[in-house]
């Protein structure tokens, strides 16, 4: 491989650049002031979104606008970007397809709280598909659960963000994960957990699985017991992007029609485009209304966002090299560019959509 160590250092060495403001600046009004350009940021340090996440309260209260969380779901396939370009190593592609769903559980769906990470009534997410864990950690990170510049130690031996999520390890991470198959029924061991607790009317349970969850057959044996238990809590998103590791999910194992297959289980079952964050947001908020196992099949592309990867074979497990993570950012500063022009065009008024 010839790498462009030229490139690379320019990338990893620049200075940031002077229109982001500093961590300390974290308010709405320095946000839309914020000039729009940011093509200029191109290096690979991660820097604190201008626009820092709402706070629980405040979510309760007026929640984001899907053109807010569309431009965070932006900010997180930055960080992706940047993430594995230093780590040289991990599952870009993944994290990039579930960016949409991701951003729209922690900016808006998901009752956290970053001050309080174990309060025990939040909602649960759970990263099925662990190794997708750069997208869950992105988010983690934006929202304070830890440094931001711990991104950049993404794989690193010793480290607490490892190449799939640990729950010993990384604050903010409910469960490890990582071995396929395994996600949907740690999810209704919590649900269950919850009801001892007296919790399961008010804490979801959300689980992100992949296609190659759906299949394993634990995953549906996890569906079986989630509608025997009457689990009223449970939500199992399927960013079903269609790509493995070694072809197309048709290709290795056709898992077909999935919503049809949930529903025949017993489930509320949905599909969605997802990446089509209006949708995204109006099937998470109302499963959580159901009382009832639902999921939610997510229409999704591979790489999404990122053109030279969008939807194409061949990414799996593949770190960006220095030139494709430079193009990739370039790609994306853009169009958190133009998202942020039209929020501040928009103007400061926060309201459901
Ligand atoms: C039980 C198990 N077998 C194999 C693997 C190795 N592995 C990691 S990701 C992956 C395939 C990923 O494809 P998909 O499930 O469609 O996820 P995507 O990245 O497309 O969301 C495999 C086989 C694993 N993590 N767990
Ligand atoms: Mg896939």
């Amino acid at each position: 491989m010839v790498v462009n160590w030229f490139l690379f250092d320019k990338l990893c060495g620049a200075a940031v650049h002077p229109q982001v403001p500093s961590p300390g600046d974290h308010t709405l009004a320095s946000a839309m002031a914020l000039p729009a350009n940011l093509a200029a940021v191109t290096h690979l340090k991660p820097v604190p979104d201008p626009k820092p996440p709402p706070k629980l309260a405040e979510r309760a209260e007026t929640q984001p606008r899907v053109a807010e969380l569309e431009r965070w779901a932006t900010v997180l396939r930055i960080d992706c970007v940047r993430m594995l370009a230093v780590a040289k190593s991990g599952h870009l592609d993944s994290s990039l397809s579930a960016a949409d769903v991701v951003a729209a559980l922690y900016y808006r769906v998901l009752r956290h709280d970053p001050e309080d990470p174990d309060w025990p009534s939040r909602d649960r997410f759970v990263l099925c598909k662990g190794h997708a864990a750069p997208i869950q950690y992105a988010s983690l990170a934006q929202h304070g659960y830890f440094p931001l510049e711990d991104l950049t130690g993404l794989r690193r031996i010793g480290a607490h963000l490892q190449g799939h999520p640990d729950m010993r390890r990384t604050p903010g991470i409910e469960v490890s994960t990582g071995s396929l198959g395994q996600g949907l029924s740690m999810c209704i061991g919590i649900c269950l957990a919850l009801r001892l607790d007296g919790l399961d009317g008010t804490a979801q349970v959300f689980g992100l699985l992949s296609d190659g969850d759906c299949q394993e057959g634990q995953t549906w044996e996890a569906a079986t017991s989630a509608v025997h238990y009457r689990v009223p809590n449970l939500t199992a998103i399927v960013d079903y992007n269609h790509l493995q590791t070694d072809g197309t999910t048709e290709e290795v194992m056709d898992i077909g029609d999935v919503r049809a297959k949930f529903e025949a289980f017993g489930w509320d079952s949905v599909e969605i485009d997802g990446h089509d964050m209006q949708q995204v947001v109006e099937a998470l908020e109302r499963s959580r209304t159901l009382r009832k196992p639902a999921a939610i099949i997510a229409q999704t592309k591979k790489g999404k966002g990122v053109s030279s990867m969008e939807d194409r074979f061949g990414f799996h497990g593949k770190p960006p090299s220095p030139e494709q993570a430079a193009e990739a950012l370039e790609e994306l500063m853009a169009k958190l560019d133009e998202q942020t022009a039209a929020l501040l065009e928009a103007g400061p008024g926060r309201g459901v959509e």
